[in-house]
């Protein structure tokens, strides 16, 4: 049985030449931003990995095929379309049964990049252990993806609307590699700095890309986080932004199960007027010039 992989006319054609190539996700286009900024942005970071070298595939779910990149109507129709499914590992195989439209989620993505041979993804943040995780055991997929699928991920580390510590134990229990670029701290998406150092550092995207490689060889399951800290200029410091986190937290009461990180992505653009999503898109952007690069190195 063959696999249920349409390319896009430019993701195949740079498959046949062997180009680098960078997997996008789709969750952060329906359930990350507001329309109509979840387009444009998403259109700005294809043509920042363009520009540096590589080529995109945003991965989404529609008419019971993989869509390892979305041509411009594609990716209009998903941008604006309603109930879409917010797809991770468990739901994959359920969506495509069923011929629904899916975006996927860092795991979900890691998945079908893995199976179309693209080794590099970049988005903005993972998810990670929600704080109150002990009892609620609300511990995204996105982590045990990492520890299994040989898939390096760009993100910007992790909102600190999760539990940063726990998050990092649980990638180290399940010996997942965290390597914050171009610094000793572990970055917390909005801000360059959790206050954690990183477990791992490297300075360059062809170490970043001897790495992966030798974990292949090692026989290593699983990938690799790199968290790449926000460009200064684009920072929202953390005496700003933890309060809002603290407000949007404890609104988010009665939510759970999938509905939890989007609930609070969208308070948290309300209550700070828009500037958390002007640095959403600076990092996706920084990530994806940076995941092009590594890419480019492993290509
Ligand atoms: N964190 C962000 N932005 C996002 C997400 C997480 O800062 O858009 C999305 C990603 O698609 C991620 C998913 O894989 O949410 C995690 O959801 P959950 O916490 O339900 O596992
Ligand atoms: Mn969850």
């Amino acid at each position: 049985m063959t696999l249920p992989l349409t390319f896009s006319p430019e993701v195949a054609k740079a498959r046949a030449e062997g180009a680098a190539i960078v997997a996008l996700e789709s969750t952060i286009i329906t359930h990350g931003m507001p329309w109509p900024q979840n387009v444009e942005t998403a259109r700005r970071v294809e043509a920042e990995v363009r520009k540096a070298g590589a080529v995109p595939a945003t991965i989404a779910i529609m008419g019971g095929q993989i869509h390892i990149g979305l041509t411009d109507a594609e990716l209009d129709a998903l941008g604006q379309a309603r109930d879409v499914a917010k797809l991770s590992r468990a739901d994959l195989a359920a969506c495509l049964a069923q011929g629904a439209t899916g975006a996927t989620t860092v795991a979900a993505t890691m998945i079908c990049a893995h199976l179309a041979g693209i080794s590099v993804f970049a988005t903005g943040g993972i998810g990670g252990v929600h704080r109150g995780a002990e009892s609620s055991f609300d511990i995204s997929a996105d982590l045990l993806e990492l520890a299994q699928t040989p898939v390096t991920v760009v993100a910007a580390g992790a909102k600190a609307i999760l539990d940063l510590p726990k998050t990092l134990e649980v990638l180290e229990t399940h010996g997942v590699p965290v390597i914050a670029f171009g610094q000793d701290a572990f970055p917390a998406f909005w801000s360059r700095d959790s206050g954690l150092p990183s477990p791992l550092r490297m300075d360059s995207a062809p170490m970043i890309a001897a790495a992966h490689r030798l974990r292949v060889q090692l026989g290593l399951p699983g990938g690799q986080l790199v968290a790449n800290p926000i460009p200064p200029e684009a920072e929202i410091p953390r005496e700003v932004i933890t309060p809002v986190i603290e407000t949007a937290l404890a609104e988010a009461k009665g939510v759970s199960a999938k509905a939890v990180t989007p609930f609070l992505l969208q308070r948290i653009y309300e209550l700070t007027e828009g500037r958390s999503l002007e640095a959403n898109i600076a990092l996706v952007l920084n990530n994806a010039r940076l995941a092009a690069a590594i890419a480019r190195a492993m290509a």
